[in-house]
């Protein structure tokens, strides 16, 4: 038992709060419970006769392995009717050619990347290059994608290092609508949206003023306007608190040090304004009437050493009331920073003490919260207790009725407290009244009913409000289920993110693989479906309904203002030193057979692949010339670079395309 033991051993921070924790918090037993549990488990199934074990073998996973003879999306034959109810999990491992029903994005941590599985089987179908170069697709080597990722005076890549966490897509009437996923950068406070007509990420804003740009979440309506009733602003929570502006003064003052809340308008990626604020932001949650939005801080402490930053007893989930920010940013009472315009609002808690004008409210919850989800019944914000076993419940309407100076207390928001388990960190839903939230020190996912936590902590002591748990494999972090972030949360599927996979999978060596797993949430008791390795390092993911997109496979010329639409444009063009090759792909060949270039040109390529079929892609890469990139389906694409070598080069297709595709090459000739 690694993953208990990892608890025990665990030193400080962990250890010392864990001492702590419980005192003065609606208590259910647990412990004891779920040793009870655990006992009363082995005990059944020892004494179960053969095929009744098959049966409970196969809602504990086992079920899929067995599909992989029978008739997959069929209960095993020997299956007496109880394991024979539809579980989601029946069809987890497809058939050759089977398609998945859900597509999953998963952040791909400090890869930097996104990747795109396929789900329930897991499959990973594709990787979305965001703020790091990508050898295959050429991410960083094209004038194009070099653009979106921005560069320095002098052409080279800003940045090549890249930290993603956090990912959401936008929203229409409340769920998804496959037009946009934003995704951050925590290293360098880069946002990135992808569109998902192509798969590709199209535009990336770095914000100013801030540093460790961690939460981020699209707002889900209009807090004025009725008729928006889709996604137009991203918001996005920075961690550390920075000098502001950040210029080499008050270095070591660091209670001078502050950190910002950023909106960022989802259409022109600019950031709209900023607020100002005391603490730090970890994750952010959106309502689903677009009138607020809230991030955790586990630093209100305002500590530069983790001793400091878990000092207090409680820390606060702020809320922001985004229509008055608006019109603050509109009366002009707004202040900018260094070079930045962005508008800055005060959210600090000084200049918020007045409810009724209030930009911001600042809700305590339990020392050093983590994640916090809004529910999909839109009723509730939950924020997750890491170094308290808690989660905490805020009721939304009560939020709005202090701001409305209905209400004397934000702090009566709270509508529950409860304790769940060690180190809550993220909590998914299933659309039935169920939370299901990630205990990174108990290595489970404890499912609990809200209404239930609600009335336990108004004082009704009879209200169970945990309904299950489940041991994964190890310290989950993030958790979602499918389309848990919207109203149409449909309780199949629930992906845990574990940040140690220990002895799952074949040693490679110090660096271990991250394990992901599934489980089958359809039913009263979870059911552990599947895992697979993952790279490091993963950390949010959403889960979306395949019929939610329609992605294009083929691109339109008209898509590339620089594109070469017909073979005959191909060819060499000079002004002075600068030479353009324009050039046509159309498998097996490229239009130009050779080109020639003097050396000390700066050359540019602009190729444009003229297959117009579904999955012909081609490759152009240029030996001694750091160059490879590939142009799918009717894509063009460019690069620049100095031919500062005289020689030959073969430029050859890298990317499989036809029987002829060893021989699919072109010469590039530099004359001394
Ligand atoms: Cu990994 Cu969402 Cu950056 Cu929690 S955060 S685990
Ligand atoms: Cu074109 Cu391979
Ligand atoms: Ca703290």
């Amino acid at each position: 038992m690694w993953g208990k033991g990892w608890r025990v051993n665990i030193p400080s921070p962990f250890g010392l709060v864990l001492k702590a924790v419980g005192r003065s918090l609606d208590r259910q037993p647990h412990y004891a419970e779920i040793h009870m549990k655990k006992a009363s488990t082995t005990e059944a199934t020892a004494g179960l006769g053969r095929r009744s074990f098959i049966n409970t073998a196969a809602l504990a996973g086992i079920a899929g392995v067995m599909g992989c003879t029978e008739k997959p999306g069929a209960a095993p034959a020997t299956a007496a009717a109880p394991a024979a109810a539809p579980h989601a999990g029946d069809s987890v491992h497809m058939k050759p050619g089977e398609l998945d029903t859900y597509y999953g994005f998963w952040s791909g941590g400090h890869n930097g990347d996104m990747r795109v599985l396929g789900l329930p089987s897991g499959r990973e179908l594709h990787r979305i290059p965001c703020f790091v170069p990508d050898a295959l697709v050429g991410w960083g080597v094209t004038n194009e994608s070099k653009k979106i990722m921005g560069t320095n005076p002098d052409g080279r890549l800003k940045y090549t290092v890249g930290d993603t966490h956090h990912t959401h897509a936008s929203y229409k009437d409340g769920n998804y609508d496959g037009r946009y996923i934003w995704i951050n950068d925590k290293i360098n406070s880069r946002i990135a949206r992808i569109r998902l007509d192509h798969f590709v990420c199209d535009k990336i804003t770095e914000l100013p003023n801030v540093q460790g740009f961690h939460g981020i979440f699209p707002d889900k309506r209009d807090p004025v306007d009725p008729a928006i009733n889709y996604t137009t602003r991203v918001f996005c929570g920075a961690e550390f608190h920075i000098p502001l502006p950040n210029d080499g003064h008050d270095l070591d003052q660091p209670e001078k040090y502050r950190s910002m809340f950023s909106c960022v308008d989802a259409e022109t990626m600019e950031v709209r304004w900023q607020v100002l604020i005391d603490g730090n932001c970890d994750l952010t949650a959106t309502s689903y009437d677009g009138k607020l939005a809230a991030t955790n801080q586990y630093n209100v402490e305002g500590g530069v050493t983790y001793e400091d930053m878990m000092s207090a007893e409680r820390d606060a989930c702020l809320f922001f009331h985004v229509a008055r920010i608006e019109e603050a940013v509109k009366a002009g009472k707004f202040k900018t920073y260094g070079n930045s315009k962005v508008p800055v609002v005060d959210g600090t808690r000084d200049a918020n003490k007045d409810a009724k004008t209030a930009l911001t409210g600042y809700v305590s919850v339990p020392k050093n919260p983590h994640g916090v989800n809004a529910s999909p019944d839109q009723k509730y914000f939950i924020c997750a207790g890491k170094l308290s076993p808690t989660c905490t419940v805020i009721e939304l309407a009560k939020v709005l009725d202090w701001f409305d100076g209905k209400q004397e207390k934000l702090d009566d928001a709270i509508v529950a407290e409860v304790e769940v388990g060690l180190g809550p960190l993220h909590t998914a839903f299933d659309g039935r009244g169920n939370a299901y939230t990630t205990l990174f020190l108990d290595s489970q996912v404890v499912k609990w009913n809200v209404e239930a936590a609600i009335k336990f902590h108004a004082g009704d002591k009879n209200a169970k409000y945990v309904v299950d748990r489940i041991d994964v494999h190890y310290q989950p972090g993030h958790v979602n289920a499918s389309h848990s972030e919207t109203i149409a949360a449909d309780g199949k599927y629930l992906s845990v993110g574990c940040k140690f996979s220990k002895d799952r999978y074949l040693p490679v060596g110090p660096l271990h693989a991250e394990n992901e797993q599934l489980i089958d949430i359809s039913g009263d008791k979870m059911v552990l479906l599947a895992e697979h390795p993952a790279r490091g390092e993963p950390h949010d993911f959403i889960i979306m309904k395949r019929e939610m997109l329609r992605p294009k496979q083929v691109y339109a010329l008209e898509d590339f203002p620089n594109a070469v639409k017909d073979p005959k444009e191909s060819g060499v063009t000079r002004n002075g030193k600068k030479v353009t090759v324009k050039m046509t792909s159309q498998a097996p060949a490229f239009s130009l057979r050779d080109f020639k270039v003097k050396k000390g040109d700066e050359v540019t390529i602009i190729l444009t692949n003229l297959d117009k079929i579904e999955d012909l892609t081609h490759g152009f890469a240029i030996p001694k010339h750091n160059v490879n990139f590939i142009v799918n389906p009717l894509e063009t694409a460019s690069v620049t670079f100095i031919a500062d070598k005289p020689g030959v080069y073969w430029c050859y297709c890298t990317h499989f395309c036809h029987a002829l595709h060893l021989e699919m090459r072109t010469r590039m000739i530099v004359e001394a």
